[in-house]
């Protein structure tokens, strides 16, 4: 069994980034059912976000995204943020809210669209200029909806000219995470599908380029921790987007759906050393030494429809937080052993024992140790934020995804 020492150490070190969007309003394309003391702006979702790190203490930055977080001064948001204790984090560029975006928006065979596009996701770089951001994230929507509706191979060149332009336009110590999807809002084609497409871009493009795991975005029955430790092997791992879901891209809360699933991917992650930048103590120093510069990007993108979304995301973050625990429990010696002896049962209780130890005391006591309550949802819900946001926001327009 793992020193829990060193356990609580690793998961006091992990980061977790929340996505701004949560705390806005969501939903369907059936209903958006608003919400009370939904923020305005993002100002508004930056004080939101930092009550889930007041209470949790591992989730100390915000992603934004452009336009749904415009706002004149980048700094001053980047600033309000800090006074909050948290900071901004990756830029997310939106090109698949406009009506030129019909046919695609960097893939769209009108290269007036694709100027048009390029220059959202440059005018991004510069957003992260202002707001010391590190991570551009791309997701696309481009894709197809019939055979024969345009050709593949030439929008991956016209994906390929883009995301090269963009890369060229990164400064120091900023790179660019691409997220795959395999279908969704496009119905035939979507131009980057699948983690190997994803895969093909970034290594073409060098080591400012990785990709981006949504755990959402997958076919059913995907093996997810597969591709984790293949993209980890080859240094291309640069984030995940956590979700759960029981059919597409349902955007769940983390964990909510398949826990068992979570804690593979963690598991993988754990194993490769790659938890947090500069975490040495993996299995092999090959992973280990793979994971150089700002490591793995932890973030959540996920919509509480229903639910009331500050409450929600510390929720989140625990099930992130159990998941990891679980899987930092892992003997990974006997592990080894086991699998080097053929010994199927034996290597696959090792993985159950930890995957089936209750890992909340650890947690209640790992917060305690951090100065915090042992529970964050009800310490949050118990502090009257959640009434007084409700009791202020009134007027002005409650945040959303302007669909
Ligand atoms: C696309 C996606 C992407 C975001 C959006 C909010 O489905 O996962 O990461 O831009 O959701
Ligand atoms: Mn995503």
């Amino acid at each position: 069994m793992r020193d829990l020492t060193a356990v609580k150490d690793a998961l006091k070190k992990h980061q977790i980034e929340l996505p701004s969007w949560a705390f806005g309003n969501s939903g369907t394309r059936f209903k958006v059912f608003g919400q009370p003391g939904v923020p305005r702006n993002a100002c508004e979702k930056a004080d939101d976000a930092a009550q889930v790190h007041k209470y949790t203490g591992v989730a100390p930055s915000m992603a934004v995204h452009i336009p749904w977080d415009r706002v004149d001064d980048y700094q001053a948001l980047a600033a309000h943020a800090r006074a909050g204790g948290i900071r901004i984090g990756a830029v997310n560029a939106n090109v698949f809210q406009d009506d030129d975006y019909k046919l695609g928006s960097i893939c769209n065979p009108d290269p007036k669209v694709r100027k048009k596009a390029l220059a959202h996701l440059l005018e991004c770089v510069d957003i992260m200029d202002a707001t010391g951001s590190g991570d551009l994230k791309l997701w696309f929507a481009d894709g197809t909806n019939y055979p024969g509706q345009d050709d593949i191979v030439a929008r991956q060149d016209r994906l390929a000219e883009a995301l090269a332009a963009v890369y060229a336009r990164l400064g120091d110590g900023q790179r660019m995470l691409l997220e795959y999807k395999l279908f969704e809002p496009s119905f035939y084609t979507t131009d980057v599908p699948d983690w190997g497409t994803a895969l093909a871009h970034c290594q073409a493009l060098g080591d400012k380029a990785q990709v981006v795991v949504d755990t959402g975005h997958h076919a059913p029955g995907v093996n997810i921790e597969f591709i984790v430790a293949m993209l980890l092997k080859v240094g291309k791992l640069g984030g995940f987007d956590f979700n759960s879901r029981f059919y597409a891209d349902d955007d769940l809360m983390v964990g909510a759906a398949d826990p068992f699933q979570f804690f593979r991917i963690m598991h993988e992650v754990v194993k490769a050393a790659a938890l947090y930048p500069g975490q040495r103590s993996g299995i092999t120093a090959r992973s280990a030494a793979a994971h150089t510069g700002p490591g793995v990007a932890f973030m959540l993108d996920q919509c509480h429809n229903i639910e009331p979304k500050i409450p929600a995301q510390i929720r989140s973050v625990m099930n992130v937080q159990e998941g990891i625990a679980k899987a930092l429990l892992v003997d990974i010696d006997a592990l080894a052993a086991a699998q080097l002896d053929g010994d199927v049962l034996g290597a696959n209780a090792v993985l159950m024992d930890a995957y089936n130890t209750d890992v909340r005391p650890l947690l209640a006591g790992l917060r305690e140790e951090m100065g915090l309550a042992p529970d964050p949802v009800k310490a949050y819900l118990a502090s009257g934020y959640g009434e007084k946001i409700i009791a202020e926001r009134v007027g002005g327009t409650s945040a959303g995804w302007g669909a």
